[in-house]
């Protein structure tokens, strides 16, 4: 995934045309597709390789299982053209290696604190080992919750190099210049992009704040 924009889009789209017309209206103005269980579960696995032909795909698969099972979604999501996968850090360090050997250089980003308000119920107290973890699994990024820009220039500083990718953007009340200024290398955008009159233009828009936020 190149940084042009710093912005993906969470394409949580689940009317099938509505996956298409707004994948390839806001593909020029993202720099990455994160898909979710509602578009599998209504478009199938195969938009996994067919949004692929617009822009990288970022699987918010979330896993959450023995590294075994974990290991054997990943290589489905990699076989459909996935570019990245999203991990959960709680079951614990095998789990999180586990992914990261069977994506087989494609990206693997493992949650931290989550950013809606149940985030701070049980994610928040151990988002920073989580982060940690990240880093010793050899992950490449983490997700930190544009909710919360404190947080992400927290967890910065934890992670390093590593990418840092922060939703709760628009819908969920974080701000994409905040996120970007803490530290966010991108943000991801759903719903303040696909719910939009002119999707097209919203997404122009977050890039232009993402990447004038870039600059500062
Ligand atoms: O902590 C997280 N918060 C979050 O919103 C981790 C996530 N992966 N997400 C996802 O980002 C969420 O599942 C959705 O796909 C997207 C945010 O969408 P929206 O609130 O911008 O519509």
């Amino acid at each position: 995934m190149k940084r042009q924009h710093g912005v993906i889009l969470a394409l949580d789209e689940t009317d099938p045309e509505k996956v298409r017309s707004v994948a390839s209206a806001v593909a020029p103005y993202v720099d990455a597709i994160k898909i979710n269980w509602p578009l599998i579960l209504s478009a199938g696995p195969a938009a996994i390789t067919d949004l692929s032909a617009l822009r990288p795909v970022i699987c918010d698969f979330k896993l959450a299982d023995i590294p075994n099972t974990n290991r054997l979604i990943t290589e489905q999501a990699i076989r459909r053209g996935a570019s990245g996968i999203i991990v959960h850090g709680f079951p614990g360090t095998d789990s999180v290696r586990a992914v990261v050997e069977a994506a087989k250089g494609a990206e693997v980003f493992v949650v931290t604190e989550m950013s809606h308000p149940g985030g701070q119920e049980f994610t928040a107290p151990v988002a920073d080992r989580i982060a940690h973890m990240a880093v010793d699994a050899k992950a490449s990024g983490v997700i930190a919750p544009a909710t919360r820009p404190g947080r992400i220039k927290e967890i910065r500083g934890i992670v390093g190099s590593l990418l840092i990718l922060s939703p709760g953007v628009g819908a969920q009340g974080g701000s994409a210049a905040d996120a970007i200024r803490a530290g966010a290398d991108y943000v991801i955008v759903g719903r303040s992009i696909y719910g939009a009159p002119h999707p097209a233009e919203a997404a122009k828009d977050v890039s232009d704040v993402a990447q004038s936020a870039m600059k500062k």
